[in-house]
Formats: C-alpha cells, structure tokens, sequence
C-alpha cells in the first residue's frame, strides 16, 4: 500500500511519521519546499515530542519521503489547514487547491480522506469537484471525512490511542477509509456519514469552547462578587455531575477559537449559545489587559512612579512553546502599548522572541511591582506568593 498526505503540518506530519512506522510506504507533500528538504533529512519544522524520532526513522528505513509534488497511491489524506477569511468565514481554498493538486493521481479504487477541519459539506462539495473534473471515477473511488482529534505535545499517544469518527459519502468509502486507519490506530473506529463527521469535529471543540467561556463568565461575576473563582469551581466540582472547566486570559490556539465560527457562518439563527462563547472568550483577553493598565495606573497614583510589569507567560496555553492565536500574547502587545512604563516579558518556553526581550521568569517576579499571570506554565507554580507584589492571577497559578 501506497499512502500519500498533502500537508504536512502540525497534524499531517506527525500522522504520516506514524503511518511510516507501520513499514507503509509514504509520500508527503508539501507546497514548501523547505519543509519537504527538511523532513528528508530526518528532521522536522515543528515542535512535537518524539516526533523527530519516528521522523528519523520512517526516512532512514525508505518508508517515508516528502516532496512538493504528488505522486500516484492507494490512499490520499488532505490534511492542510482551513483558515477564516474576513467576517469569520471558512476558507476552504487549501482543501480545494489539495484535491486539485491529487486529481491527476487518482485511480480507480483508491481512497481520498479529508482530516482538514472543515464547514459542513465540504467532503460532498469536493467529491462533485473529483467527479466533475473525472467523471469516469464516479462510483470507482471511496472519498471520506475523519477529523483529526490530537492534542498538540502529546500528539504521538493520542494519533495511536484517540478514537476516529469516519464519515463517507457512502458506506463503501466509510469501510475502505476504516480499513486504512486500523492500520495504526488502536482507539475505536465509529462509521457515519460525512456531514455528520465534519460536524462532529466543530462539536466537539465548540463544546469545549462553551465550557470554557462559562469559566470565564465566572471570573467576571467573582471578581464583582468578591469570591475566589478557583476556589469556587473546585467546590462546585466535587458534586458528581458538575465538571466546570478553568477561567484563563482567554481561549487561543489553531483550533477552538476558530472551529466554533466555522458552525455560526454557516448556521447563524441557530448558534447563538456558540457565538455567545466565542465573543466571552475573546473579550475574556481584552478584560484582562484593562485589568492590569488599571493596576498599573493605580500603582502610579499611589506610588508616584511608574510600575515595573511583569507579563509571565506568551503562549496559547500551559507547557508550550506554541504562541499562535495567544491571548497572552494580545494582552501583552495591548498592555505594552502605556507609555514609558517599564515591562519584563516571560516565556520559559521559548529562547527568544523577534518582537519581545524575553527575561528569566524568576528575575521578573523578583523585579517587577506588577506580576500578570496570563499562562500557567510549571514554571510559575514553583514561585512562592509574594504579598509585597500585586499579583494579577489570571492563569490561576497561585489559584488565590
Ligand atoms: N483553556 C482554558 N481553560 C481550560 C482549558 C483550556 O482557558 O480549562 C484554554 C487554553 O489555555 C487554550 C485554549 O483553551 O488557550 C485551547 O486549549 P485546549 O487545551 O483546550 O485545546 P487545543 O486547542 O490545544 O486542542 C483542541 C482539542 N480539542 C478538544 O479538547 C475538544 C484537541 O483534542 C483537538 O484535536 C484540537 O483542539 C484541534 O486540533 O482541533
């Protein structure tokens, strides 16, 4: 067998290293060239743990080889991002620019799975594309719909052990795609149509954007209230069928911030509650940075002389170096825009930053008069709390 990914990214690479590893031959594209030439060599362009290995590996054994053309197989996965354009709308053009791209390949009995996330009907809308363009391969080959489900930084175990909904345009192309995933995946296989897969995977993380934006209403009403938000939730927590998730500075990242959109674009009526949760979410970030220029105005009125902030934290959430869509990283950017105030910017996660002077988390907590928690890396919670400090917990580091 033959297996092919178009994109190779955050999600297309790791899968392709993982298929490889099962001794099938893989063939991954890329529209850079620099990525292909990179992944030749046993190397890898994003951050993942372990995946350099199974890169290393797939490539040193001849299972697997990228480049920037497609080439013939039996199973083409489009796993190549699906951004918004303008008014929170999908743009579908990457998925569509990917089949294109595999057109000229396909054959009678091959498979064509998209993983992208994508707006409902996308797989159908691409499958009147393939039959349009080849209308000789109607019916002779199998087109479905699995999302992807991985969290980033444990994306190897979950790839293996997470279970797949798979949807095809019919049941053939749902047997033929779950046949080609039980190849390497050990969680269960559930069939179902192709809509209803794609939406499934907006479901699933516009759930858990609601869940969150409820945290975080929370920690408005609190804050008014005078309650400790952290100490609430765990409390509220402890009866059996009330799981409430964590406040933070706001929801970023590639996926849930964006997903839920993909639902009120199309179905605007109808998803009040999931546009309600985004607009939270995102004016969650925004409070925070009015939160802290307050406490930094403040420290100045009472204290004559600008205060020394400390901003802990760039990322999108805990314990990564990923600073895509961060709220952290917008609250810093606004909170940095006060004149003449003094900043110390923190991310253990990373080395150095093109835009920010990165300082050593401890050396900040000790120097500034502000400290802002906008993420709660490990890091933080080793440092004891300081009541000579205003402390903005955000991030619930300390929890108090
Ligand atoms: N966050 C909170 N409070 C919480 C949990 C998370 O504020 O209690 C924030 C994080 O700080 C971060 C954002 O939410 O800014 C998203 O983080 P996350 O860990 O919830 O999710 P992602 O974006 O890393 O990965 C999600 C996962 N989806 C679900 O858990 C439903 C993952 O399984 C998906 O594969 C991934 O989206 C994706 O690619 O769609």
């Amino acid at each position: 067998m033959q297996v092919q990914f178009i994109g190779l990214g955050y999600i297309g690479l790791p899968t392709a290293a993982v298929v490889a590893q099962k001794g099938i031959h893989v063939h991954g594209v890329d529209v850079n060239p620099k990525v292909a030439e990179t992944i030749n060599q046993g190397k890898i362009h994003i951050i993942e743990p372990g995946l350099e290995e199974v890169v290393k590996e797939g490539v040193e054994k001849g299972f697997f080889k990228a480049s920037t053309t497609p080439v013939e197989a039996d199973v083409h996965l489009v796993v190549v991002p699906t951004p918004f354009k303008g008014n929170h709308e999908p743009d579908i053009s990457f998925v569509e620019s990917a089949t294109m791209a595999v057109l000229p390949f396909l054959k009678e009995g091959d498979t064509y799975i998209i993983e992208s996330t994508s707006p409902v009907g996308t797989t159908e809308k691409m499958a009147d594309l393939i039959f349009q363009k080849r209308p000789e391969l109607k019916y002779k080959i199998y087109i479905a719909y699995c999302p992807e489900r991985v969290l980033p930084g444990n994306v190897l175990y979950e790839l293996v052990h997470n279970d797949r909904v798979i949807g095809g345009i019919d049941n053939a192309s749902t047997e033929k795609a779950k046949a080609f995933y039980r190849t390497f995946v050990q969680g269960e296989l559930h069939s179902t149509n192709a809509r209803t897969a794609e939406m499934c995977k907006l479901t699933e993380n516009s759930s858990r954007d609601a869940q969150i934006a409820f945290a975080n209403e929370l920690s408005f009403i609190c804050d008014k209230a005078g309650i400790n938000v952290w100490e609430l939730i765990e409390l509220a927590n402890k009866h059996p069928r009330v799981n409430i998730l964590q406040p933070g500075a706001g929801v970023g990242g590639h996926c849930i911030a964006v997903d839920p959109y993909f639902i009120v674009s199309d179905y605007p009526r109808e998803s009040r509650l999931i546009n309600t949760a985004r607009e939270i979410n995102n004016y969650k970030a925004f409070w925070c940075a009015e939160k802290t220029k307050t406490a930094m105005l403040e420290f100045e009125l009472k204290n004559g002389r600008k205060p020394t902030t400390a901003i802990m934290g760039l990322a999108f959430k805990p314990n990564i170096d990923d600073l895509r869509e961060s709220p952290a990283k917008y609250i810093a950017q606004k909170v940095m825009q006060s004149e003449q105030n003094n900043f110390l910017v923190v991310e253990p996660n990373i080395e150095e930053h093109s835009v920010f002077k990165l300082t050593n988390y401890r050396e900040a907590y000790e120097k500034a008069d502000i400290i802002a928690f906008l993420v709660a890396h490990n890091e933080f919670k080793t440092l004891e709390y300081n009541n000579d400090k205003i402390i903005l917990d955000f991030a619930g580091v300390f929890k108090r």
